[in-house]
């Protein structure tokens, strides 16, 4: 701060030399590293073009290393949003991640548009079943947001829903191509995927 405003940039507090940076990050074994790995493997490797609108969470840490994941992070809700507003101006592949709590608090007013609108947008849903980030409260729409999708009008032939583990990493894959392959407007209804974890 002292710097961009031209003060001097003075410290109180050195940082002990045994202090390594540790950037935070996604728990060994969290299912949104496997969403990630997989995500990321299919989009940089066949996708080039993609860009991954994602929103505030955990999972928001998969802007770091390793997975260098995610383009954008702006509020609660507005992946879905902006995944919309990318793809209605052109650009393809078009994801939005979103996880379960945030998809209730204000991600499903976005996916109502992109219903009504056929968007040509991929949307994972990362559900953990919680809200991890704040502490573990409880998630309005724990065990039916397959159903909230399917209310607002999301066509279930899209509806997929992946168990995020190792051993299920090239049925991810698949149903990720697949889904990324989906061009809603040509057809009646946004492509969805839900990651259930
Ligand atoms: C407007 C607003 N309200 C509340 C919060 C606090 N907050 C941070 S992340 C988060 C939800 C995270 O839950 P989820 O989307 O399920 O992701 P998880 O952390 O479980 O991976 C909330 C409520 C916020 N950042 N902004």
């Amino acid at each position: 701060m002292a710097r961009a405003v031209g003060k001097e940039n003075k410290s109180e507090f050195s940082v002990p030399s045994v202090v390594e940076m540790r950037p935070p990050a996604l728990c060994e074994g969290c299912g949104h590293r496997d969403m990630y790995i997989t995500l990321t493997q299919v989009l940089t490797e066949e996708y080039p073009t993609h860009k991954v609108f994602s929103d505030i969470g955990c999972y928001t840490l998969g802007a770091n290393a390793p997975f260098n994941a995610i383009n954008s992070c702006v509020d609660m809700g507005a992946s879905i949003t902006m995944a919309k507003g990318a793809a209605d101006g052109g650009l393809y592949p078009a994801v939005a991640v979103i996880g379960d709590s945030t998809f209730t608090h204000s991600g499903m007013t976005g996916l109502l548009d992109c219903v009504n609108e056929n968007a040509d947008v991929t949307i994972i849903i990362s559900d953990n079943e919680t809200t991890a980030m704040t502490g573990g409260q409880d998630s309005a729409g724990t065990g039916r947001i397959e159903a909230i999708c399917t209310g607002l009008g999301v066509d279930p032939a899209h509806i997929r829903v992946m168990t995020p583990l190792k051993k299920n990493y090239e049925e991810m894959k698949q149903t990720l191509r697949e889904e990324l392959n989906y061009h809603a407007c040509q057809s009646s209804s946004p492509a969805e995927s839900v990651s259930k974890h």
